[in-house]
């Protein structure tokens, strides 16, 4: 059996080194190594030989076994264009592939975040609640009365009679006020819903973010203060802001907030509707009635809150002019944010 081995050996090898196709490589491996190829013969006819000689026949045939497969797909991969035996076609120095879609943060959370840090900076903290709301938290404490229109179907969208989506993030104020006491500086971002059909200003969910500010002898003129600082940070210029009497149900007085025009520094243009201002935010003295509603002793505090739209001033700060990018997702928008923000 020794001589038949070390014949195949050197056949075999010949036989392996003369396929010229993958196929002549396929062929000679079902001759030696298939089924009935001569090598698996061989296995079989092992239990022939005497049994002193098997242990040595049997390790001597397992290697030719081994050695002739290894051959074969060494003679395959030769003919298939690569090469096992190449060393140097592998460079373990070279930098590997950087992998092509990292992803990044959408632009409104980059906004939400940059706005965020510049309200840390004056020393505020950040809250946070439940988008699926009581109405009692969306709307009657705050001082809505139960005729008012935003309760409608039309305008909220609701769970069931006394559950909706939270059209605002003052609903997370009132449940924060109802468990700490003042003095209170915090910021509260949010993901909020109307029952709105979208148009190019117009999305059923969009972000907002509102502040809260409440101690003893809080004013108006702190407010104007927040905002100023607040606008500087965020636009990086000395744009003016002015106050315009507003009405809401959980500030009095309430106010809407004007800047400058960055685009036509006041002079109006197509940005700002040749009026020479853009509306910003809403604000104003918190209502006593809210006061009232989260638990605070009467006449003891003052404050000031404040909301505004986180689309609507990421819109303006990078000049998209329809609200609807800002939800679809479609990567040639996005990726023009990649490391810009
Ligand atoms: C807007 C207006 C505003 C508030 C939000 C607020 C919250 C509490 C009490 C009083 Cl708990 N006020 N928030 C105040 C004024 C305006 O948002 O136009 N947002 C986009």
């Amino acid at each position: 059996m020794k001589e038949t081995i070390d014949r195949l050996r050197s056949e075999g090898s010949e036989r392996i080194k003369a396929a010229a196709t993958a196929a002549d490589v396929e062929a000679v491996r079902v001759a030696l190594l298939g089924r009935k190829g001569e090598v698996t013969l061989l296995l079989r006819a092992l239990k022939d030989v005497a049994a002193d000689d098997r242990p040595a026949m049997g390790s001597e045939l397992n290697r030719l076994k081994v050695d002739l497969g290894d051959l074969l797909s060494v003679r395959d991969l030769e003919l298939s264009g690569g090469s096992r035996g190449d060393a140097e076609s592998f460079d373990l120095t070279l930098p590997g592939t950087s992998p092509s879609a990292v992803g990044t943060n959408h632009p409104l959370v980059s906004v939400l975040e940059s706005i965020c840090d510049i309200f840390y900076g004056m020393g505020f903290s950040r809250g946070d609640g439940p988008e699926v709301e009581l109405d009692y938290y969306n709307f009657t404490a705050l001082n809505f009365p139960d005729d008012h229109p935003a309760r409608d179907i039309q305008d909220t969208f609701y769970i069931d009679k006394k559950v909706c989506l939270r059209t605002q993030t003052s609903p997370v104020q009132v449940r924060y006020m109802e468990r700490i006491e003042p003095p209170i500086a915090c910021v509260f971002p949010g993901r909020v819903y109307r029952n709105e059909t979208a148009d190019a200003s117009h999305s059923a969910e969009f972000f907002q973010i509102e502040g809260l500010v409440v101690d003893e002898n809080i004013s108006m003129a702190d407010l104007k203060n927040t905002v100023d600082t607040f606008v500087k940070n965020f636009f990086g210029a000395d744009e003016p802001t002015r106050f315009r009497p507003h009405y809401f149900p959980f500030t009095e007085p309430s106010v809407e907030v004007d800047m400058q025009c960055m685009v036509c520094r006041g002079k109006g243009c197509g940005v700002c509707g040749q009026t020479g201002w853009l509306e910003i935010m809403g604000a104003g003295m918190v209502h006593p009635n809210v006061f009232k509603a989260a638990g605070y002793p009467e006449d003891k505090y003052t404050g000031f809150a404040f909301g505004m739209g986180i689309d609507r001033i990421a819109m303006l700060k990078y000049g998209v002019g329809d609200i609807r990018l800002l939800y679809e997702n479609d990567l040639r928008f996005l990726n023009q944010f990649r490391g810009v923000l």
